[in-house]
């Protein structure tokens, strides 16, 4: 016709649709949002990215009318493109809700990941990882490639092996990729005629994401309506069943993840500036103690992003000062950022129940939901989340229900999924007489599960701490207040809210560049069976490959070494690779 086709995307209101709009226009293409039915007709192709619960979807779609006009559109043959939630509601049902219908196009169940694979697998299934082509001969225009990394954050998907042995036959009618997750596979894309679903998120996948998104845009729509090529029968077709890349056959498939993080504050002029402290402490030493500015925040995280970071948290570290929702330069920012920058945003600082100066409240929820709107991808909640945590053991030493539904943890995790919940942690060694002959007996019952010795310290460390024992003790506000909590403790009761990771920083560490904590580390990660970042300390690439090998983190975060310039990303990379583990590597 010669005309344009025209794209339509399908939001039903639940987090980060931003992003997706940002990299179709990056790419250069304009689109309209779906408000009516009428829409699905005047649409030429669609794009679903759903995010979020899978019953939250499937739900939604039907209590806003959605849903038939979305089948009737899938069946009439034109593209359809669903991403991650957009993806497994085109499957028959998922065990995330139970009675909750999906369009049952893929006659298929989506299961949850089992956490404990191999001794332990942390769930969600959240980062980078490859996808191959599972059927033998390629597809003729692949979006996917073997050799990429995309990123992805789930609990469920199509895990092969799940369905029944009618469900596994029909699976094998649409050509897909796979990945592995532990000894689990899943289906990590798939395809037949006009419907085409991805479990990552293209958006957020850095420059490999931009360009299975590009090729799926430029595609005539009567090309994606028909199979790119007719599969050959079932009975010929070979399977690829495990990845064939060799430097992916250990681990779990995800690649060691390298966060960049900008504290952001206003300066005493008062323009928000990326600053960096010493064990929290952000104004220079001499005289007149400025705040440090290391450079503006979204031009940095854009520099970061073509470095190769694999994630960019923003933490506003004097949020909880103010009100977030009043601080507009900060949703700013991330609305800057989220332009240029297709790898997974984080924002902290301030996510809790606030009210404006003229009185009028905000929840915890209502500013989550206004950074998720602006293109983070998950809010990072601090001390708010210590005091929920204290809270949660008073009512059950009171016998009362631990949970009551809530707290900006429960609220935002249920409206937006927990993946979208990190709880930044800021803990504190507090060391024990260890020369008083039965200090060991005045150890109180909280701290126990914390009581060691070093035996993790690090190269640099080692000497300074031998002999030594401590507790890690939780702190708010930035470090300023201690609370008789254990690191633990808040670690395991962000879990039960329902956080989906934690970001584990240390005040004694932060920006000493002696090395990550890995007693701490090592600690938390073993108490829980959600991600945990590891933050505060690095001073080398080598620091990085530590703190990985030796308490088997997924992710690993710096701030100075970054901002000063002493040490890239691709260091960080280079070193991980030529120590054998793997890493996303961009090809810009
Ligand atoms: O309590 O929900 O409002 O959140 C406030 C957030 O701000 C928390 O996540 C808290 O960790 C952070 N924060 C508050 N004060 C400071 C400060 O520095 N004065 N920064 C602060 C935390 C730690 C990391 C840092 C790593 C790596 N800084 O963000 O990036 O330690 O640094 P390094 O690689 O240079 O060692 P709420």
């Amino acid at each position: 016709s010669g005309t344009k086709p025209r794209l339509y995307i399908l939001d039903y209101g639940a987090g980060n649709v931003r992003s997706l709009a940002n990299s179709i226009t990056r790419l250069g293409y304009d689109f309209e949002w779906i408000k009516e039915d009428a829409d699905f007709d005047k649409a030429d192709k669609l794009l679903f990215p759903g995010v979020g619960a899978f019953a939250k979807a499937a739900d939604g779609l039907r209590a806003e009318g959605r849903f038939e006009p979305l089948l009737k559109y899938i069946r009439s043959g034109k593209p359809y493109f669903g991403i991650c939630i957009g993806m497994q509601v085109l499957f028959a049902s998922s065990t995330e809700a139970e009675g909750s219908e999906g369009l049952n196009i893929v006659p298929y169940p989506i299961t949850k990941f089992d956490s404990t694979d191999g001794g332990k697998k942390s769930v969600p299934h959240m980062g980078w990882n490859g996808a191959w082509n599972a059927h033998a001969g390629e597809d003729a225009q692949p979006l996917v490639l073997t050799g990429e990394d995309y990123y992805f954050v789930h609990s469920y998907a199509a895990i092969v092996g799940r369905g029944n042995a009618e469900q596994e036959a029909q699976l094998k009618d649409f050509s897909y990729t796979l990945s592995r997750y532990g000894s689990e596979t899943f289906v990590s894309s798939l395809r037949r005629g006009n419907v085409y679903a991805t479990q990552f998120h293209p958006e957020k996948s850095g420059p490999a994401g931009l360009d299975a998104l590009r090729r799926w845009l430029e595609a005539s729509p009567e090309s994606l309506s028909s199979a790119p090529h007719p599969l050959p029968a079932v009975a010929e077709r070979t399977i690829v069943t495990a990845d064939p890349r060799a430097d992916r056959a250990k681990g779990t498939g995800l690649t060691s993840r390298i966060v960049a993080c900008l504290d952001v504050r206003s300066n005493d002029q008062g323009d928000l500036v990326v600053t960096k402290g010493d064990q929290y402490d952000v104004r220079e030493k001499e005289e007149g103690g400025n705040v440090r500015n290391l450079g503006r925040p979204v031009e940095l995280s854009r520099r970061y992003y073509q470095e190769g970071a694999d994630e960019i948290c923003f933490l506003n570290i004097t949020s909880f000062r103010s009100s977030a929702l009043a601080d507009q330069p900060m949703l700013d920012v991330v609305r800057g950022s989220a332009e240029t920058v297709f790898v997974p945003l984080t924002v902290g600082g301030g996510i809790k129940d606030t009210v404006d100066p003229d009185g009028t409240p905000h929840s915890a929820l209502e500013v989550a939901g206004a950074y998720f709107r602006s293109g983070a991808d998950k809010v990072s909640i601090g001390s708010e989340a210590v005091i929920n945590v204290e809270e949660m053991m008073a009512r059950e030493a009171r016998g009362e229900p631990a949970l009551t539904g809530k707290t900006g943890i429960e609220t935002i995790s249920a409206a937006y999924g927990s993946q979208a919940v990190v709880v930044s942690i800021d803990p504190k060694r507090v060391y024990y007489d260890t020369t008083k002959p039965n200090w060991i007996d005045e150890v109180p019952l909280l701290h126990r599960p914390c009581l060691i010795t070093g035996e993790t310290s690090t190269t640099r460390t080692k000497a300074d701490e031998q002999g030594k024992a401590w507790w890690y003790q939780c702190t708010i506000s930035g470090g300023r207040d201690v609370r008789d909590m254990d690191v633990i403790q808040l670690a395991q009761g962000v879990e039960r809210l329902g956080a989906g990771e934690i970001l584990l920083n240390s005040v004694d560490r932060d920006g000493s560049g002696k090395g990550f904590d890995l007693d701490l580390i090592r600690l938390v990660r073993d108490a829980v069976s959600i991600p945990v970042v590891a933050s505060s300390g690095a001073g080398s690439p080598a620091d990085f490959d530590e703190v990985f090998t030796k308490t088997g983190t997924e992710a690993a975060l710096a701030a100075g070494i970054f901002h000063r310039n002493e040490v890239g990303i691709d260091d960080v990379k280079e070193a991980l690779e030529k120590d054998g583990q793997p890493v996303r590597r961009t090809h810009m």
